[in-house]
C-alpha cells in the first residue's frame, strides 16, 4: 500500500498533532537557472557555488547550460515559464535581446532575479534584483594598479594591449569602460590593440598571438578582462620567447585559483577579484522573494585587489 499524503494527514489528524503538517504545507521552493556555459574557471566556481547553495537550501533546482549561445537561453526560460517553476534566475550571455522573454515570465507571474550580470531592457520591473559584482569598479581597480606601476618608471610610455570578454556583455563592456576611465589621457599608457577572447583560454592565447606576431616586443602590458584569458596568453607569450609577468606586464580579473598559480610562478602581476559565490545570496533572495519579502535591487559582492606579492600568502585561504 502506497502511503499518500491523504493516509498522512489523517494520521496526524489522528494523532492530533500538526506538527509534521507544515512538512507538506511548505513544499520545496522551484528556481530555474539559466548558466551563461564552463567557458571559466570562474563560471564553474560559480555554477558550484549555486548547486551546492540550492542543496543546502532544500531548493528543487533546475540547472540549464546555454553554452555562452543567448539563444539557449531564451529556450531555458520559455520552458521554466512552462513547467511553472516559482523563480526564474539566470547569468545573461549579453546585455540585449531580452525585453520578450522576460515579458513573457511577467506575464505568467514568475519573478526573475539576475546572477552575475545586468540587461539592458526597457522595463526595469522585468526584473526583481542583480546579485553581482560591480564591473566598472574592477575595470578601474585594474587601471589604478597600471598608472601606479607605470610611475615607476617615470617618462616611459607603456605599450598596452587588451584582451576584452564575451562581445555585448556587461562584464567586457564595463571593465573596458572602468579602465579607460582610469587611463585616459595618461601619457604613459598607449593602447596598441584591444580584441576579445570570449572569455576563454584558448582564444586568449589565439588572439595574444596575433597581437604578438604585429607588435613583438613592443608590447609592455596586456590588460585582459579575465584570468582564463590572461592564462592563455601567458602560454603564448613563452611560446614567443618572452617572459611573462615581466616583458610584459599582465593586469587581470576574476582571481581564480590558476591566477594566484601564476602569480607565484611570477607570470601575472596582479588580478582583481570578482566573486563567483553567488549562490547562498540567490538562494537567500529567491526564498525572500518568494515569502513576499522586499529584496534590494542591487546587491553587490565585496571584493579585493590581489598582487603577485601577496598570492602566496592569500592561495591557501582560496574558496575558487
Ligand atoms: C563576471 C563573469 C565573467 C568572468 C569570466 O562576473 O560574468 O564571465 O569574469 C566569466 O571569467 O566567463
Amino acid at each position: 500500500m502506497t502511503v499518500t499524503r491523504r493516509h498522512v494527514l489523517a494520521a496526524i489528524a489522528l494523532a492530533g498533532t500538526s506538527a509534521t503538517f507544515s512538512a507538506f504545507a511548505a513544499k520545496p521552493l522551484v528556481i530555474g537557472f539559466s548558466q551563461v556555459g564552463a567557458e571559466s574557471e570562474w563560471r564553474t566556481a560559480n555554477t558550484v557555488s549555486i548547486k551546492d547553495a540550492a542543496k543546502k537550501a532544500g531548493v528543487t533546482l533546475k540547472f540549464a547550460d546555454a553554452q555562452q549561445r543567448q539563444e539557449n537561453q531564451v529556450k531555458a526560460i520559455r520552458s521554466f515559464i512552462a513547467q511553472r517553476v516559482d523563480i526564474i534566475a539566470f547569468s545573461p550571455v549579453v546585455e540585449s535581446g531580452w525585453d520578450t522573454v522576460l515579458r513573457e515570465a511577467k506575464a505568467a507571474r514568475i519573478p526573475v532575479i539576475l546572477t552575475d550580470r545586468d540587461v539592458n531592457v526597457a522595463d526595469k520591473s522585468l526584473y526583481v534584483t542583480l546579485i553581482g559584482s560591480d564591473f566598472v569598479e574592477e575595470g578601474r581597480r585594474a587601471g589604478r594598479w597600471l598608472v601606479e606601476h607605470a610611475k615607476k618608471t617615470p617618462g616611459k610610455v607603456l605599450n598596452v594591449v587588451e584582451l576584452q570578454g564575451t562581445v555585448g556583455s556587461a562584464p567586457a563592456i564595463d571593465r573596458k569602460a572602468g579602465f579607460e576611465e582610469v587611463t585616459k589621457g595618461n601619457p604613459q599608457l598607449k593602447l596598441l590593440r584591444t580584441q576579445t577572447g570570449e572569455f576563454t583560454r584558448a582564444k586568449g592565447k589565439e588572439v595574444m598571438e596575433a597581437f604578438l606576431k604585429a607588435h613583438g616586443k613592443d608590447i609592455n602590458v596586456l590588460y585582459s578582462h579575465n584570468d582564463d584569458m590572461a592564462i592563455g596568453a601567458i602560454q603564448a607569450i613563452e611560446e614567443a620567447g618572452l617572459k611573462p609577468g615581466k616583458d610584459i606586464v599582465i593586469v587581470s580579473i576574476d582571481a581564480v585559483k590558476g591566477a594566484f598559480e601564476a602569480m607565484m610562478q611570477g607570470k601575472l602581476n596582479v588580478t582583481v577579484e570578482c566573486s563567483p559565490l553567488l549562490g547562498p545570496q540567490l538562494m537567500q533572495a529567491a526564498k525572500d522573494v518568494a515569502a513576499g519579502k522586499p529584496v534590494t535591487r542591487r546587491i553587490v559582492t565585496e571584493e579585493r585587489v590581489f598582487p603577485a606579492e601577496v598570492a602566496a600568502k592569500e592561495f591557501p585561504t582560496r574558496k575558487y
